[in-house]
């Protein structure tokens, strides 16, 4: 029987190409999401079987009444990708507003854990998985205005290292992805719905591609079981840091 991954973000940027790529390579998908449409759509896409559950990260109980609904044949989860997150609003601490904040620390870091805890027993009884969390180059290094996004990616950073410490004697791997600049819609809901200030994030170089980034998890979780692909930062070719991109006008 084909590998079963799970993709929580499914319906949309890095987690929808990652469906994609993972379909093409023969696993079968748990498509997680809050927008069935959306996932109905893309199931229809793809080359492989796959099962919806539509719950938002940030609510414990809808998750965990999502993952004991899964029918006997979906449970035995072999990977798991924690790619659901986003950014909301982007202003100097004393200007932040409380609601972004909670929206950030909700979904990026209560949310991943939420998933986690619902597939690790599975893994964790059959000695094997494998979990991507998507982190950030903002979990590496903080930017002006950044502050509680990075923060957020920097607990994700921290939650991937622990995993991988905990998760180790069970024969689970434990991978870490932080992406730099990403043309998705990313921006488009940080600065909620303003096309114009979206588009400035990635006007003068080549950011990107989500597909870029399902690449690379394609590689990842498809590496031979004795390797781990413990962390990778990948960045567009114009990007050096968090804080620099050459851009040609
Ligand atoms: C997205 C990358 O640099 O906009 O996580 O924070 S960045």
């Amino acid at each position: 029987m084909n590998r079963i991954a799970c993709i929580t973000g499914a319906s949309s940027g890095i987690g929808l190409a990652t469906a994609k790529v993972l379909s093409a390579n023969g696993f079968r998908l748990i498509l997680c999401g809050r927008r069935l449409e959306r996932l109905e759509a893309l199931k229809k896409d793809l080359l492989t079987e796959s099962y919806l559950l539509t719950f938002d990260v940030r609510d414990r109980n809808g998750v965990e009444n999502a993952f004991q609904s899964l029918p006997s044949t979906w449970q035995s989860i072999e990977v798991l990708i924690n790619n659901a997150g986003n950014a909301h609003g982007m202003s100097a601490i004393q200007d932040g507003d409380v609601a972004d904040w909670d929206a950030m620390m909700h979904s990026n870091v209560d949310g991943l854990l939420n998933v986690s805890r619902m597939v690790i027993p599975g893994m964790i009884q059959r000695a094997s998985g494998h979990i991507v969390n998507l982190s950030s180059i903002a979990g590496k290094q903080v930017y002006p205005n950044g502050n509680v996004y990075c923060a957020s990616k920097a607990a994700v950073e921290a939650l991937s290292q622990g995993m991988r410490l905990d998760l180790n004697i069970h024969g689970i791997k434990v991978s870490n992805v932080a992406p730099g600049a990403v043309n998705t819609d990313f921006s488009a809901v940080r600065f909620k719905g303003d096309q114009q200030k979206a588009d400035a994030v990635y006007n003068g170089f080549e950011p990107l591609l989500a597909e870029d980034v399902a690449d690379l998890i394609q590689y990842i979780v498809t590496a031979p079981e004795h390797v781990n692909i413990a962390d990778v930062t990948i960045l567009p070719k114009a990007q050096a840091s968090a804080t620099q991109i050459v851009r040609k006008n």
